[in-house]
C-alpha cells in the first residue's frame, strides 16, 4: 500500500482511496459524526452521516473511538465549500482502527502550556504531536540539510568519527567515563582530534554532524549533556580569518534558505523573524568589546573576569552588534591563551581563534590549529596534557598542512533561530537530571 499524504489530497477528488492517520478530533452530533485526521503533512475532515443505514457499523465504531488512535479509512474525497478545513471532506465506506489510544492522555497536547515543560518531556512522543513542537524538527531537519548542502557544494567530505575514545580528550574535564570491557573508555566531547586527523590524512576539507557529550553539571537554558555538533575543518588556510569568512558564508546561506521556506511559519508559531545577514559579521577583540560595553552600557566587570566572555557580556555583545552594525552575529577574538585549547595556533602568544555570538549566545568556537609538531607538543605540555594526547600529537609528525575549523552547536542554533529553550530545541533533551525517554 502506498500511503497518500494529506498535503497531496487535492489530487484525489472523487476517487475511491484509502487514507490513514491519527484521530485528532471527534465531533459526534445528532445527525453526523466528524473526525479530523492528521498525518505529518496535514489534516482532513472525515464525515459520517448517521442516517445512512450503510454507515451503522462505522457509526458504532466512532462512538467507541478514542482521540489519538490511528485509523485507516476507505472512501471518497469530496469538494465541499462549507467545510472550513480545506474545503473538502472524506466520505468513508469503511473504517479500521490500526492502533487504539488510551482514552485519557497524560498531557494536554493541544495546549502545550497547560503543564510544565518537564512534564511534557516525560511524554515527549505525545508532546511532539503539538504543531508548535512538531515543526521545530521539520525546520531543524531542513536547517542541517541546507548546511550540508553548502558543505557539499564546497567539496567537503562528510566523515564519521568514533564517539568511544580511549583517552579523555581536549581538556580532560567534562568527559563521561564508560566501562569498556575490562578498562575505561570515554565519550567524545568533540570530534576535534579526528577531524584534524582527517586533515593529516590529506582530505583537505571535512565536516561531521554528530553527537557530542559533555559531563557538565549545569542546568542552564543553553547547556545539555549531549548535543549535536556541526564540526568543520579545512586545510591550506592563511589565517583564522579564513575560518570566520567561511562560517559567515555557511550561516548566511543557511538563513537565506530557511527564510525563504519558513519565515511565515516561524512568525506564526514562534513569533520570530528569520533575518538573513546582509553584511559581514562584525569582528572585535575581547578586550575592545569590554571597553565598548563599559563605555556604552556602563557594564563593568572585574579585571580578573575579563579573560573570558561572561554570560551578561555575551548578551550585551549582541546589543552592541545590533546598535552599531545591525547584526545579530558578532565574532569575538583574541581570548587569552589560558582560556583556549592547547591546539589553537598562537601569534604573539595570543590564540588565533574566536567565539561567534548569535543573539547573545555563543554558538561556535573556531580557530587556526597549531600544525607544527614541536610547537604543539610544547603547548600540550604547558597544559599538562602530554600523555593523554600523545596519539593526537603523532598526527602532526609526518606532514600536515596548515588548517583550521570550528564547532557549531546545532541545538543552540535551532534554539536561537526560533526563540525557544534548549530543552525544546532537542528532539530528546539530555541534562544532568534527564535520561528518559
Ligand atoms: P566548544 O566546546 O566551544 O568547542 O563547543 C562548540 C559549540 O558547541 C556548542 N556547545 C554546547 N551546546 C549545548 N550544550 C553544551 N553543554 C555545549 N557545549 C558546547 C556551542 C559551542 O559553541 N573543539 C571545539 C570546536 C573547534 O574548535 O572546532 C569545541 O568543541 O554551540
Amino acid at each position: 500500500m502506498k500511503k497518500i499524504y494529506f498535503k497531496d489530497l487535492e489530487n484525489y477528488f472523487d476517487k475511491e482511496i484509502e487514507i490513514s492517520g491519527f484521530v485528532e478530533n471527534i465531533r459526534n452530533i445528532k445527525w453526523v459524526q466528524f473526525l479530523v485526521l492528521r498525518d505529518s503533512t496535514g489534516k482532513v475532515q472525515v464525515t459520517i452521516e448517521k442516517s445512512d443505514e450503510n454507515n451503522a457499523e462505522m457509526v458504532e465504531l466512532v462512538n467507541n473511538l478514542t482521540i489519538e488512535s490511528t485509523i485507516k479509512v476507505t472512501g471518497t474525497l469530496k469538494k465541499n465549500e462549507n467545510v472550513r478545513l480545506r474545503g473538502m471532506e472524506f466520505i468513508p465506506t469503511k473504517i479500521e482502527v490500526t492502533s487504539e489510544s488510551d482514552a485519557e492522555l497524560p498531557i494536554n497536547i493541544h495546549d502545550k502550556d497547560a503543564q510544565l515543560l518537564d512534564q511534557r518531556l516525560d511524554y515527549r512522543w505525545l508532546d511532539l504531536r503539538n504543531e508548535y513542537n512538531f515543526n521545530i524538527f521539520k525546520i531543524q531537519s531542513d536547517m542541517t540539510r541546507f548546511m550540508r548542502e553548502f558543505m557539499y557544494s564546497k567539496d567537503f567530505t562528510e566523515i564519521h568519527t568514533p564517539k568511544l575514545i580511549g583517552a579523555a580528550s581536549e581538556s580532560g574535564s567534562e568527559v563521561f567515563e564508560v566501562k569498556y570491557f575490562d578498562r575505561k573508555a570515554y565519550l567524545a566531547q568533540s570530534p576535534q582530534f579526528y577531524k584534524q586527523m582527517a586533515i593529516a590524512s590529506g582530505y583537505d576539507k571535512v565536516f561531521e554532524v554528530a553527537p557530542v557529550f559533555r559531563a557538565e553539571n549545569s542546568n542552564t537554558s543553553r547547556h545539555t549533556t549531549e548535543f549535536t555538533g556541526f564540526d568543520v575543518e579545512f586545510a591550506y588556510i592563511d589565517s583564522y580569518q579564513d575560518v570566520m569568512d567561511f562560517e559567515e558564508e555557511l550561516l548566511t546561506y543557511t538563513l537565506e534558505k530557511l527564510h525563504d521556506k519558513y519565515n511565515d511559519l516561524v512568525k506564526k508559531l514562534y513569533n520570530e523573524e528569520i533575518v538573513v545577514p546582509k553584511n559581514k559579521f562584525p569582528r572585535i577583540k575581547l578586550s575592545d568589546l569590554y571597553d565598548e560595553l563599559e563605555k556604552r552600557y556602563d557594564y563593568k566587570v572585574e579585571e580578573s573576569e575579563k579573560n573570558d566572555l561572561t554570560t551578561e557580556g555575551e548578551k550585551l555583545a549582541y546589543r552592541y552588534a545590533m546598535d552599531e552594525f545591525n547584526s545579530e552575529f558578532i565574532f569575538v577574538t583574541d581570548f587569552p591563551k589560558d582560556k583556549r585549547a592547547f591546539y589553537h595556533m598562537r601569534k604573539d602568544d595570543i590564540p588565533e581563534g574566536y567565539d561567534l555570538i548569535y543573539k547573545g549566545v555563543e554558538i561556535t568556537t573556531g580557530a587556526e590549529r597549531e600544525h607544527r609538531y614541536d610547537v604543539l607538543v610544547k603547548q600540550a605540555k604547558e597544559k599538562g596534557l602530554d600523555k593523554d594526547v600523545e596519539f593526537y600529537l603523532e598526527f602532526f609528525k609526518y606532514g600536515c598542512p596548515p588548517h583550521g575549523g570550528f564547532g557549531l552547536g546545532i541545538d543552540r542554533l535551532t534554539m536561537l533561530i526560533l526563540g525557544i529553550s534548549i530543552k525544546e530545541a532537542m528532539l530528546l533533551f539530555r541534562g544532568p537530571n534527564r535520561l528518559n525517554p
